[in-house]
């Protein structure tokens, strides 16, 4: 199965269109003035300084040839940034080693959106940026500021921490898109020629390199390549970095001597990826990783790979995922901590691991159609991706925590990494391009297609044609997700085709659905997705999916959330926060046997579901008796006050200032 044809997808979907919107009219232009570093009150990013200084060299190089001395390598750090902002120099490279992907996700983002919202003068823009990356490249096709700027004899001598080729990747699918909108090859071109040196330095043979990149993303962003091009030797470099990870005497250990006999599991090359069963190390490493081995089983028909995928994805789902579609609990390494090892006031669930989840189910949906896969694909979406960004499109969270007590992520070391309010750009800034550019290439994730079918994954309003026996079908999807869950969906012109539409039943319904149509019947449910075929020329299928908000707690290895459920509805988690309910969230109970009712609240500039619970404020007794000082008194009895609790999604939580938050109640 392939996604379907991003660019034969409209959004009119009302919620997702708004995104989409704002992610054009706020974040991509906000974006671009970081980029160039115009915003003071945002950490600068040295991006586009970067280019800009690598293209200044290069030129000199040019004009001078030999008569130029490069300059040789000096280390200058993984994150180099000057005192003050005036202080940088012209020629020199700051921010993080990998600030040049920051460019290349915004251009991607900027052509997804130009595929939906033609924009001349964002286009004008891109071709500007383009215009600087292609100065910076050198004549052998390396694309790398950080060693052009700091010297190249260093080049590709640590895979493992200079992201050399995390670059490519995000060179690569940056260009994809921008080719796919506008026809315009001049990135591609140099995305190609950074790939085609990188394919001539590495190998197995004499005098190559043989390792793979210490931050995955150019796996599947080859395998992009080749789709796009249909270039073997694209597939073949992407293969060839998974199958050397992990395999022994381990190529990271022959730059890191110290890292001898130690497993390296942060970078996932602990062992060959066909024997790792557990997700582990760098929570977004690890799922780029998994979506490029998803691709390379989908293309090669690997079934040991495929094996391998399922395992991850099951690992991830049944013991390292929070409810809301969250990856890698533990801020050390970023990584994903034990099985069931998930607290809420320390989580570090990036939002590019979130992203990176998104790519990795919707790989294996193009393997498999399984609802199980499109679940998880969701819940990431509308839970931890979209809490990444303010409604405003301004602020982004890198870390999405499950519970957060403002005043303690300030004061406690453990907890910094933990923000209580979006901020305006990061340092480390590769969460909130990826949102832009996840939220406007929304249309390829929405259906997978094979010859005949049409695999509905996510429920958001859409217009699309396939052509099935030589017929032009249109398919018209109205949606009311993730508010309600009614869907209506027309086909046109499928009759006397073997058109199929297969739906999928969330998880989530319990199985549960109701059906009308008119024009088409039902052949069966397979695997979480019902088939409709036998189309007449004017088909109309309403579905229908009961949101009922749940209680839903966690495996009770889960030591964190015992005695705790979160509230669902349908695929959106929800939480409260101290601005509707006071503070000291964690003396609220939740009345399990009560019925917890919908209000639709304008409250954040749309029609949002929020609910209300019945809940009791639990305050133990004060009592005079106290044995060991102050902070301990006898237990005697608790004073309980009826409270009606307020409940938002979380994905909107610290829109409305700093306050208290929590995913989880007590029961
Ligand atoms: O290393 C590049 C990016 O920076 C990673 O994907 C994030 O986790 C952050 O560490
Ligand atoms: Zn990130």
């Amino acid at each position: 199965m392939q996604p379907a044809d991003i660019k034969n997808v409209k959004i009119t979907d009302e919620f997702w269109s708004r995104k989409q919107a704002l992610v054009k009219k706020e974040v991509i232009p906000y974006q671009w003035e970081i980029l160039n570093d115009r915003i003071p009150e945002a950490e600068a990013s040295y991006c586009m300084h970067n280019f800009k200084a690598a293209g200044l060299l290069n030129e000199k190089m040019r004009k001078k040839g030999d008569a130029f001395e490069a300059p040789r390598f000096t280390y200058r750090g993984f994150a180099v940034f000057p005192e003050k902002r005036e202080d940088a120099k012209d020629d020199e490279f700051y921010g993080f080693v990998f600030q040049d992907s920051d460019l290349y996700k915004w251009i991607e983002a900027v052509g997804y959106s130009l595929m939906t919202n033609p924009d001349p003068v964002l286009e004008e823009t891109a071709d500007h940026a383009i215009d600087i990356v292609c100065a910076a490249q050198l004549p052998n096709g390396y694309l790398d500021t950080y060693y052009i700027i700091n010297g190249m004899d260093k080049s590709f001598s640590d895979l493992r921490d200079h992201h050399e080729l995390y670059c490519l990747g995000h060179l690569i699918e940056g260009a994809v898109a921008y080719y796919l909108a506008t026809g315009k090859d001049k990135l591609l071109k140099a995305a190609e020629r950074y790939a085609d040196h990188v394919a001539s330095l590495f190998g197995n043979g004499e005098g190559k390199i043989n390792g793979y990149p210490g931050h995955e993303i150019a796996e599947m962003a080859l395998f992009a390549l080749y789709d796009l091009t249909g270039e073997e030797r694209y597939k073949a470099l992407a293969e060839y970095f998974i199958d050397e990870r992990g395999k022994e005497p381990n190529y990271f250990e022959k730059e890191h001597p110290d890292m001898k006999g130690k497993p390296d599991y942060y970078h996932q090359a602990h062992m060959p990826v066909r024997e790792q069963t557990e997700a582990v190390g760098h929570a977004v490493r690890a799922v780029y990783l998994y979506s490029g081995m998803a691709d390379m089983a989908r293309l090669t028909g690997d079934k040991s790979l495929l094996d391998a995928c399922e395992k991850l994805f099951e690992s991830i789902v049944d013991t390292k995922m929070y409810i809301t579609g969250g990856i890698g609990a533990t801020h050390l390494g970023e990584s994903f901590s034990l099985p069931y090892d998930l607290p809420n006031d320390t989580a570090y669930s990036e939002t590019c691991a979130a992203i990176g989840l998104v790519f990795f189910a919707e790989r294996m949906l193009r393997i498999k159609a399984d609802s199980k896969y499109a679940d998880v694909m969701e819940l990431a979406l509308y839970n931890t991706v979209l809490s990444g960004m303010a409604l405003d499109g301004k602020s982004f969270f890198y870390v999405n925590p499950l519970e957060v007590i403002p005043e303690n992520c300030k004061k406690d070391e453990r907890k910094t990494h933990v923000k209580p309010v979006r901020q305006k750009w990061f340092g480390c800034a590769c969460c909130p391009p990826n949102i832009a550019r996840l939220i406007s290439s929304l249309g390829r994730y929405i259906f997978t297609e094979d010859d005949t079918t049409l695999y509905t994954h996510l429920y958001a309003g859409c217009e699309t044609t396939k052509t099935v026996n030589g017929k032009n079908v249109s398919v018209s999807m109205q949606s009311g997700f993730p508010n309600t869950g009614n869907v209506r969906i027309t086909v046109t012109g499928a009759a006397g085709s073997d058109f199929t539409l297969a739906l999928r039943v969330p998880g989530w319904t319990g199985g549960r659905y109701s059906l009308n149509m008119t024009g088409a019947s039902e052949k069966e449910t397979k695997n979480g997705y019902i088939y409709l075929t036998g189309f007449e020329d004017e088909a109309a299928i309403e579905i229908s999916f009961d949101m009922i908000p749940r209680l839903i707690s966690a495996d009770t290895r889960v030591a964190e959330d015992n005695f705790k459920a979160a509230v669902t509805r349908g695929p959106v988690v929800y939480c409260m926060e101290g601005v509707d309910n006071g503070e000291n969230l964690r003396q609220i109970k939740i009345d399990k046997r009560g019925t917890i009712t919908e209000e639709v609240s304008d409250e954040f500039g749309y029609d949002v579901v929020t609910l209300k619970a019945s809940a009791k404020r639990i305050i133990p007794a004060k009592t005079d008796f106290k044995p060991f000082g102050g902070l301990y008194s006898e237990f005697t009895s608790v004073e309980e006050k009826e409270i009606s609790l307020r409940l938002i999604p979380y994905y909107l939580w610290a829109n409305r200032g700093e306050n208290e938050m929590s995913v989880y109640i007590n029961i």
